[in-house]
């Protein structure tokens, strides 16, 4: 059981994922028209990663027998002056997510609900990797400057990433783990 607080919470968090997987989906369509097939793939695969994230918090939240509720997705940013642009704008998204995620422990434990304060451990530590990669990626721009051979093999390098989540929802995510 959780409280209403917490419910609304957590829906709001729902939508910040979606906002999130739009938000990279968005970058990847950019990349793709840019010629950047590689760093098309690395934001597509964010985007699949942050729809899994929206649906770990869904499931949780029927899971506790409370409701689902969805709210509207904003639209997210659609042109970008550069690759480094958008992960300047990757690692700003992230931070502000991070302190929402603080921001939701915080409540669950100021209603002393132990169940939220466990799930969203997974998240406290996922956004430590979302961070680290995200300014890892924009160091390595950043040095690399107006370098054009640089940035081709930096696409060819993201071009390798795999979704490292479950992508067909439709059976829940543990059906979806284990196909
Ligand atoms: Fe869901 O971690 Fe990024 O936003």
């Amino acid at each position: 059981m959780i409280t209403a607080n917490v419910e609304k919470a957590l829906n709001e968090q729902i939508n910040k994922e979606m906002y999130s997987a739009y938000l990279y989906m968005s970058m990847s369509a950019q990349c793709g028209e840019m010629g950047l097939k590689g760093i098309a793939v690395w934001f597509m695969a964010q985007y699949h990663e942050e729809m899994f994230h929206a649906m770990k918090i869904y499931e949780y939240v029927a899971r506790q027998g409370a409701k689902v509720r969805l709210g509207a997705i904003e639209q997210p940013q659609q042109d970008y002056s550069s690759v480094l642009e958008m992960y300047e704008k990757t690692l700003d998204h992230e931070k502000v997510v991070t302190k929402s995620i603080n921001d939701l422990m915080d409540l669950a434990i100021e209603h002393k609900d132990h169940a939220t304060q466990a799930f969203l451990t997974w998240y406290v530590t996922e956004q430590v990797e979302e961070e680290e990669s995200a300014t890892d990626i924009l160091q390595r721009l950043k040095l690399m400057g107006d370098n054009t051979g640089g940035l081709y093999l930096l696409d060819k390098e993201l071009g390798t990433r795999v979704v490292n989540a479950p992508v067909n929802f439709s059976q829940g995510l543990e059906a979806a783990a284990g196909a």
